[in-house]
């Protein structure tokens, strides 16, 4: 056997390098680092000799550099991803967040942590955890219950099942998710004689699972059946490159789609049978086919709370889901009719089965009047009152062209961006929200313009967001990735402020007016930004913002618009009940109503069977 000596390290570089996917492409095309001790002088070592062929990006914090690296993956629909690899101790548990964000979102990417010795000769090292009782805990174990498949390597030659096995992980569209290898410290610099064959080049195919051939066939009997069928599609449909079979399966069926939040952008929001977002951020036209379906035809969607409404959004009591999913987990759960299959490839089949069969037109008036509502929450506003999300959201739409990209996460703006943003392209639409992580946007947006850089980038957030994560704006300067950012200024956690009021709460530490403060706080998003050497500019409202997108559009950089938004107002229309569990007994009387209220709009809710 011949065999070339290397360290831990550079083999585990060098088998990523030779790792494909079946476009050609690298699977991990580069690596987010940030140095210390655990992985500058092996890992920092080897990666320096392969930067000509595999990039190293250098991030500002490890969650944001790893936020950065899952956008990217979500944005190539899972065909690639990066590795992220940190130090020991603050700089890998600064990376959880991120690794459990990529687990909800079944997103994949590569997490080389850096970990103590596994010799143990010099413990307890720098920023070393030590439990008292087991001594194989590290800080690293942190990663475990977020990653799809965790591994210590604590020799080098178990790099020779593990790296298969991460690279099965991240490539298999059941099973993807975070892999962490956790890197000793003294492992990563140790030599050893690898295979050359280990290194040789390794193309990885996309699996499509067909569905099994009596579950195909029950999933043509109930939708033959059915009298008011929806099909609910999920991010799933996006992966699997399921797009214009969806439309295909739609058009020929007659069925009519609406969309989750990692789902949007499945369908051309113009289309006559995309009746809009589904569930508590849904559109009306999709909420009220919904309420009546007899079948709902999950595709590609975990049916998380929002989509389902805590479960009062599907409210036929007859009503039964078909889940057509890759993933048994998913498909299985709720009680669903299982479909177990890759979505292109089910609906193809399904196609086949069902032949010219075709559900009832839906009234296209619920469209119209949807859109109409669109149109009433995002026309730019008359007068000098501040600007709602919806508004900002309508100018920001109307200077952006059909293939821009936007990208948010959390506050508010998930909730408007569902309901108002029409996205006509796939992957127009960019959203975290199965973790709806606060600090994902703007890294968030840098990875989708590594992805698909030929594409404008819009990343959407507000002031809460902005000040928990924002550094990777001078990552986005510093790569010459340019985004565009639009931060909504409306002075605190606008959107919890509003929870707080409708489960009866006084407001009280979400507005930075509301919170415990002895000076009044009045920051200058625009001078921060221009701070890390972005274009900055603050706009007095919708028409000034409509210019300044106009300016952004042709800036060399990432540019960042600020705007003063009213923290009260969301769009109305549309919507759907959400559960959160109001206090039983207290004090304040809104409280005791607002229970009262919840008691009511849960008698709704899916009893259990
Ligand atoms: C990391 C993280 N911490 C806390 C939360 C809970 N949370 C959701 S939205 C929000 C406030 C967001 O404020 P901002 O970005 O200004 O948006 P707004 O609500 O004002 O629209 C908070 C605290 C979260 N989603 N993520
Ligand atoms: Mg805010």
């Amino acid at each position: 056997m011949k065999t070339i000596r290397l360290t831990a390290a550079q083999a585990l570089v060098r088998y990523l390098i030779a790792q494909k996917n079946e476009d050609g492409d690298p699977v991990i095309p580069g690596c987010w680092a940030i140095f210390g001790h655990g992985n500058v002088a092996a890992l920092g070592e080897a990666l320096y000799g392969v930067r000509d062929s595999f990039p190293t990006w250098r991030g500002h914090n490890e969650q944001t550099m790893a936020h950065a690296a899952i956008a990217y993956a979500k944005a190539k629909n899972r065909r690639q991803a990066m590795a992220v690899t940190t130090s020991i101790g603050p700089g890998a548990t600064n990376m959880v967040t991120a690794c459990a964000l990529a687990h909800v979102n079944r997103l994949p990417v590569l997490l080389i942590p850096g970990d103590v010795f596994a010799s143990r000769a010099p413990d307890p090292v720098l920023q070393q955890v030590e439990d008292f009782d087991d001594a194989t805990v590290s800080a690293n174990d942190c990663f475990r219950p977020v990653s799809r498949y965790f591994d210590r390597i604590t020799r080098p030659e178990q790099l020779l099942t593990a790296l298969p096995r991460a690279l099965s992980t991240l490539t298999d569209p059941e099973r993807c998710g975070p892999v962490t290898l956790s890197f000793c410290q003294d492992v990563q610099a140790e030599a050893f004689d690898w295979p050359e064959s280990f290194f040789a080049e390794k193309t990885w195919h996309q699996r499509r699972p067909a569905p099994d051939a009596g579950a195909l066939m029950r999933a043509v009997d109930a939708i033959k059946s059915a009298k008011r069928p929806l099909i609910v599609a999920g991010g799933g449909v996006l992966f699997s490159g399921a797009t214009e079979v969806l439309k295909a399966f739609a058009e020929k069926h007659r069925i009519p789609v609406a969309e989750t939040q990692a789902g949007k952008s499945s369908l051309a929001a113009s289309h006559p049978l995309n009746l809009g977002s589904i569930g508590v951020t849904g559109a009306s036209a999709a909420n009220a086919i919904a309420a009546d379906a007899d079948l709902v035809i999950g595709v590609g969607t975990r049916f998380q709370d929002f989509t389902t409404g805590s479960w009062s959004v599907f409210r036929n009591p007859a009503r039964r889901i078909l889940a057509i999913n890759v993933t048994a987990f998913d498909s299985y759960k709720h009680d669903a009719l299982p479909l177990v299959a890759d979505a292109r490839v089910a609906l193809e089949m399904l196609g086949e089965k069902l032949g010219g069969h075709q559900a009832p037109a839906v009234d296209p008036e619920l469209k119209r009047t949807w859109m109409a509502s669109v149109a009433a929450a995002t026309d730019a506003p008359s007068g000098n009152a501040l600007p709602s999300d919806g508004h900002v959201i309508g100018a920001v739409q109307r200077q952006s062209g059909e293939d821009a990209i936007v990208v948010c996460a959390s506050g508010g703006l998930p909730g408007e961006l569902h309901k108002l943003w029409q996205a006509e392209r796939p992957n127009g639409y960019h959203l975290d929200y199965g973790y709806s992580c606060m600090g994902y946007e703007i890294a968030g947006g840098l990875g989708v313009k590594m992805a698909l850089p030929e594409r404008d980038v819009i990343v959407m957030l507000g002031d809460g967001s902005y000040l928990m994560a924002n550094s990777e704006l001078a990552t986005s300067v510093m790569l010459g990735q340019k985004i565009t950012v639009v931060v909504l200024d409306n002075r605190g956690f606008g959107c919890i402020n509003r929870l707080q009021r409708a489960t009866g709460g006084e407001s009280f530490n979400n507005l930075i007016d509301t919170a415990r403060h002895v000076v009044p706080s009045d920051i200058d998003f625009a001078a921060h930004a221009a701070s890390l050497g972005a274009i900055a500019e603050k706009v007095d409202g919708i028409e000034a913002l409509e210019e300044a997108m106009k300016r952004a559009k042709t800036s060399d950089r990432s540019h960042v618009i600020v705007i003063d938004t009213d923290p009260m107002i969301t769009t109305e229309a549309g919507g759907n009940w959400w559960d959160v569990a109001v206090p039983e007994v207290s004090e304040r009387t809104q409280v005791n109503a607002a229970r009262e209220n919840y008691l009511k709009d849960r008698a709704n809710q899916r009893a259990f069977d």
